[in-house]
Parts: structure tokens; sequence; C-alpha cells
């Protein structure tokens, strides 16, 4: 019988308290910001999952078919006998990988590491159906703080960070969280990071700004999740959503932007927040790359490129990486 576990790290004590000072930070700062780790509560993954199948959303597409392009070479030459998935969330494009996987007979254990318990449960419950032969581990985290919960292992570990998550994060975070990550690596284990790579500033701001308003309803649920956690009382619908490609920053950046003034009093943290436009709150930076700045990245976090893979029209990029 396949062994099925899952350790939530999340202290719900250390959560709020970590949102009351991220969120009393970020609102009485100029300009006003909110970390994106607050869109995903239950509902909010639930959104996101719905993005990743919206037709101009380009990065999941993109790196899924790379990622089956790519997987029978990546486990023939690797044979890794574990894979540990950060930021797995439903872990629908792990499959192409899990399967050659299994079919090899390298892998032996997955290791799902999410910040939402319930995506984990149902990811874990569902891996469990498909792959009876491996063994599956959730763990619910934060990987800013809670790498040291995966466990140690004995042979040829594979670690995942895809979506181009690690594109949420501004450089000097980027660098440290590399460097984090790169303490999971034994010599001969390898890392395989998703880019969303820059490109025509039409594409990518479509990608932000789909035809059925999914993402401006992501981008508003931050509020409903600002609201739930620290009493306060925010509208969401009197916030649009604005989304752009910052071309210096090479970056999307997501805002909310009040349709007319808004005060709005949070109880935790016994503070009003006024806003009028054309001020705006803003929730995400999502960077875009080029080869050339992730081997300058990759260099500076003492990480090597070991391969590069590009999709047709350099639409999506998975690195390959090793430890120095
Ligand atoms: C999960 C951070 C990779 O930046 O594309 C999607 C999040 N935000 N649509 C991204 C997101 C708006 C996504 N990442």
């Amino acid at each position: 019988m396949p062994e099925i576990r899952i350790d939530n790290h999340l202290d719900d004590h250390d959560f709020f308290s970590n949102m009351a000072q991220d969120v009393r930070d970020g609102l009485t700062a100029n300009p006003k910001r909110l970390p994106p780790k607050y869109f995903y509560d239950e509902r909010g993954s639930d959104i996101f999952e719905q993005i990743t199948k919206l037709p101009e959303y380009y990065p999941m597409r993109e790196e899924e078919s790379l990622l089956n392009l790519i997987s029978p070479g990546l486990i023939a030459s690797l044979a890794p006998s574990e894979v540990v998935e950060l930021g797995s969330g439903s872990s629908t494009k792990t499959r192409a990988l899990l399967d050659v996987g299994q079919a090899n007979g390298c892998l032996k254990r997955y290791v799902a590491f999410d910040v939402s318990e319930s995506i984990i449960r149902l990811a874990v419950k569902e891996l469990l159906q498909r792959y009876k032969d491996l063994e599956i581990y959730g763990i619910v985290g934060d990987f800013q703080h809670h790498l040291d919960k995966i466990p140690v292992h004995v042979g040829r570990r594979l670690l995942l960070f895809l979506g181009g998550t690690l594109g949420n994060f501004y450089r000097e975070e980027r660098i440290e969280l590399l460097g984090e990550i790169c303490r999971l690596l034994k010599p001969d284990d390898r890392l395989l990071v998703g880019f969303d790579l820059v490109k025509d500033t039409a594409l990518i701001e479509a990608a932000y700004n789909d035809s059925q308003g999914v993402t401006a309803e992501f981008n508003r649920n931050m509020l409903n999740v600002i609201n739930a956690g620290l009493e306060s009382d925010f509208s969401p619908e009197a916030f649009e959503h604005y989304a752009y490609f910052n071309t210096a920053e090479a970056r999307i950046e997501m805002h909310l932007r009040p349709r007319s003034k808004q005060i709005a009093y949070l109880k935790t943290l016994d503070i009003t927040v006024e806003i009028e436009p054309p001020e705006t709150i803003w929730t995400e930076s999502s960077h875009k790359f080029t080869g050339e700045s992730v081997r300058e990245m990759l260099a500076a976090s003492g990480l090597s490129l070991k391969e590069w893979y590009a999709a047709p029209k350099d639409m999506f990029a998975l690195a390959l990486v090793g430890p120095t």
C-alpha cells in the first residue's frame, strides 16, 4: 500500500500576525501595496486554477507542453528517486513527469509543497489514485519559512519550482530564495525552474487582462482575504483591476484602483485607510526574464545552469540548475 501523509506547518497565529504586519506596512506605505501571497485562500486558489485554463493565459500551457516534451529525456538522464515540487498547487502539469518516472521505475516518492491546504488535500488524493506505486507526501507551508520541513533524502532529488512563481519575487528575494533552495540539493541533485520570458507587450498584457474578467476577480479577491483576516470592510467591487507591463522593470504590475474615494476601517489593526483615484493598491509583480537575465541571477545565487529549454518563439523557458 502506498503511504499518504500531509503535514501542515502553517500556524494560524503566525499566519495572521504576519498578515497584520504585512498589511499595516503595505497600506501605510507609498505607493500602497499588498503581498501576492494573500491571493491564495481557498477561493483565490480556485480562481487561479480558472486563470490557468483561460485562452489568453499562455504561461501554463506553454510550460506544460515544454514539460511534456522534455520529461522522457530528463527522467532517462537523471533517474531521480524523488521529485519535490515547491508551490505544487493542483500538481496537474507535474503528471507528465511523474508518469515517465513511474514507468521508468526510478521514482519512489513525490513531495508536494504548497501554501494552500485545501489544494494539497485534493492533489494528494488524486495523485494517490493515479500512482499506486509512489509514496505521496504533502507539506503545507510557506517556502520563505518552511523549506527546512522537507525531509532529507537518500537517492537523487529533482526539485521543481514551476509556473513562473519565482517571478513574483524581487531580485534580492529571488537570490535569497534560490540560495535557500540550493541547500536542499546534494551535488548530483537538480532543480527545474520555470521562467516566463520577455516578449511582445500585447501578448503579456492580454494574459493579465482576460476578456472574461477572471483575473480581475482574482485581484479583487485579495480584499476579501484581508477583510476576513483583519476584520476590515473594503468593498472589493469598488475597485477595478489594472494590469500593465512595466517595460523598464520587465514585469507585469497588477493594481487595484478605486472607482471613487474609499475609506476602510481595519478593526484588527485599528487603522483607517483612505484611497482615492488615481492612487492604487499594488498587489502583484510578475517578472519576465531573458536567457541572459536568468544566467546572471543564477550566478549571483551560487547555482549553475545545466540546460536551458525554451518553448517555440521563446514563449516560456525551463532552466535545469545544479549546485555549483
Ligand atoms: C502564479 C505568480 C505565476 O504571475 O502569472 C496569474 C499569478 N497573477 N494571473 C503569474 C497570476 C495573475 C501567476 N504566478
